[in-house]
């Protein structure tokens, strides 16, 4: 057993998610740095089912929509009773409905929740939730991009997925989750791992020299190559220096040029 670190105590998110399938979060949040994160007691997640709070003799938990048309929309009474039940007399965080007209998650708001003692995350299904629910419990309306999923359960287990890495004590010691993609505003650098050689393909030099100044600066130039490739969009508000612009237009230049044997 390695000792614990000093921040173990006094730190911990606690993340209460509201769906009519709990049973989709299991593998998720047992896995990997949120199994761990949650066995340190550094996050605490539990599924609310909605549907015994449904008062209907079913437990049914959605309806036709008033007005017509396709699909279903989730009763605004369970949600409440399970929203009431999971906050209790005196809730201090934020309830959050994933939704397709949310503000976008972003980097920054996920460092942002993850300073908060405690989330309630809504789960829609089908083709909606009764506007009425949304507008009596819920604080902050998110969601994860342009495009339609079947619910906002994978939506929910993404937020928390990326909102735990800004725990402290939730990614190991040597990693930072300010030194990912997106937090300096540039792509990352190509990595390696053994074997030196494989299928004829070499590890570049660079990285065996031991020269670690040597390799910051080559990781640094393969950094603003791959957004130079791939999103080349970030390159406007990334912080750069006046050289590494120059290396950019050299890059771009090269980019430009055709291969050919006589250059
Ligand atoms: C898809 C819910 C479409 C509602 C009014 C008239 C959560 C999501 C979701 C879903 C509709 C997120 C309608 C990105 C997503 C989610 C399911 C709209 C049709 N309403 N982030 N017609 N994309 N999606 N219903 O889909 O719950 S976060």
């Amino acid at each position: 057993m390695s000792t614990p670190e000093p921040w173990t105590r006094w730190l911990s998110l606690k993340i209460k998610i509201l769906t009519i399938f709990p049973e989709m979060f299991d593998s998720v949040l047992n896995a990997s740095i949120l199994g761990r994160a949650r066995e340190q007691g550094l996050l605490e997640v539990t599924c609310v089912d909605i549907r015994p709070f449904s008062d209907r003799k079913h437990k049914n938990t959605d309806d036709y929509p008033f007005g017509g048309g396709a699909g279903m929309v989730m009763l605004a009474q369970p949600i409440l009773a399970a929203m009431a039940a999971a906050t209790g007399e005196h809730f201090r965080g934020k309830r959050i409905y994933l939704g397709p007209r949310g503000t976008r998650l972003t980097t920054d708001k996920a460092r942002e929740l993850a300073q908060e003692e405690e989330l309630v995350l809504l789960c829609g299904h089908y083709e909606g939730v009764d506007q009425r629910a949304l507008d009596t419990c819920i604080d902050e309306e998110i969601s994860i991009g342009d495009y339609i999923l079947t619910g906002g359960e994978l939506a929910a287990m993404v937020l928390t997925d990326c909102v735990s890495r800004f725990i402290p004590g939730v990614l190991g010691s040597s990693e930072s989750p300010e030194e990912e993609s997106f937090s300096d505003g540039l792509l990352e650098y190509p990595q390696y791992t053994r074997p030196r050689e494989i299928n004829g393909m070499e590890v570049p030099e660079v990285l065996l020299s031991g020269d670690h100044a040597k390799i910051r600066a080559w990781r640094r130039q393969e950094s603003l190559r791959a957004t130079l490739r791939f999103r080349p969009d970030l390159l406007a508000t990334a912080s750069l220096t006046d050289k590494e612009r120059r290396l950019l237009d050299t890059m771009r230049e090269e980019m430009d040029t055709p291969c050919s044997p006589e250059n």
